[in-house]
């Protein structure tokens, strides 16, 4: 494989074709759905960028499978996505953030051998407020017999992800992906409306800098996580008091953690007693990422990627970033157990 750097002026295709021919088995399908998914970023940040003007600010009258409002970026951007991808042949069905059941693929055009999970617009809160939003995805192979998508082919471990990654719509738009051979970053580059190479095999560093949590939430963690935050933060006298950063988008934060260090951490609370964030086009791919670049990710308890999904859109808590920072998360989490 060509050793790039930033400035090898490499776009995304060129990147995935030579990573595809590390593969002697591959068939290009798994590629044509990364440029697939390329150009919908592509059409989202186009619209993002000129939200404020596009008027397509603000929320709709109806809610998602979440309880959650939905935003009207949330379903142009789902929209985008669904269109970009249902008639390439490559998936067997979708599963979105803002769709209660699978996507199947439209009778006119032929099913595929992957699916795709994604969470269209992450951080959905911060749209109307020009605050960096994001897209997250995870591409899995179909493991049910026959050409349409079974529940199973969505309901598998992080660990079978044979894609995964986010895009964030942010001062500039980077998609950030991994098939199993670490974790690369492209910008945008909006003259020429093509993603090149900028971060070539991103790698976090072992011990982190940043904490990012909502700590508002505090007074409704129960004491484990409050003791892990009191270590994060100085505070038991076992280590440095990392940088509190957090945007409330789960992108953005980890986007920043992933290239200068630190700690993710949506924990378990008397309100979300089983967490907020979804496991299976939140949580996975971005574990996926994060392990690819170096980093770890759990639960609480358990490596994330190994959790075994048994609903679309079940909730998880989360700890994801750098591994020296998680693994203080397992000894005091595991210790006040
Ligand atoms: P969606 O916007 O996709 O529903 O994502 C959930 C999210 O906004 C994350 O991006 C973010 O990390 C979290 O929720 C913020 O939650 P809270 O406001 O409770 O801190």
């Amino acid at each position: 494989m060509v050793r790039h750097t930033a400035t090898s002026v490499v776009t995304i295709e060129r990147y995935i074709i030579e990573q595809e021919s590390l593969h002697p088995a591959a068939t290009g399908e798994l590629s044509g759905i990364l440029y697939d998914l390329a150009l919908a970023a592509k059409m989202i940040a186009s619209k993002v960028r000129r939200a404020g003007l596009a008027d397509i600010l603000g929320a709709t009258e109806s809610e998602n499978v979440q309880g959650e409002i939905q935003q009207r970026l949330d379903l142009f951007a789902n929209e985008i996505i669904i269109k970009a991808m249902d008639h390439s042949g490559r998936l067997c069905a979708m599963a979105s953030e803002e769709e209660a059941d699978i996507i199947p693929i439209p009778a006119q055009f032929k099913t595929g051998a992957y699916a795709l999970l994604f969470d269209p617009l992450d951080g959905s809160s911060n749209i109307d407020v020009n605050v960096p939003v994001g897209t997250i995805f995870s591409v899995l192979k179909k493991v049910s017999a026959g050409a349409h998508c079974a529940l199973s082919d969505m309901l598998q471990p992080g660990v079978k992800q044979v894609a995964a990654g986010y895009v964030i719509y942010g001062s500039s738009t980077m998609l950030v992906y991994s098939t199993g051979q670490g974790a690369h970053g492209f910008t945008l580059d909006p003259l020429l409306g093509e993603f090149l190479l900028s971060h070539p095999d991103i790698r976090i560093p072992e011990h982190g800098r940043y904490l990012s949590v909502n700590d508002a939430y505090e007074q409704h963690w129960a004491e484990p996580v409050r003791a892990l935050m009191r270590r994060y933060r100085g505070l038991d006298g076992k280590r440095e008091a990392m940088n509190v950063r957090y945007v409330g988008s789960m992108v953005a934060d980890f986007h920043r953690n992933l290239l200068g260090g630190g700690i993710f951490a949506y924990p378990p609370n008397a309100k979300n007693p089983g967490g907020k964030l979804r496991l299976l086009y939140e949580c996975n791919p971005l574990a996926f990422i994060c392990e690819q670049a170096g980093g770890a990710a759990i639960d609480g308890t358990t490596r994330m990627l190994e959790v075994q999904p048994t609903e679309l859109h079940q909730r998880t808590p989360i700890y994801v970033g750098s591994r020296g920072d998680v693994e203080i998360a397992c000894e005091v989490l595991g210790q006040e157990r």
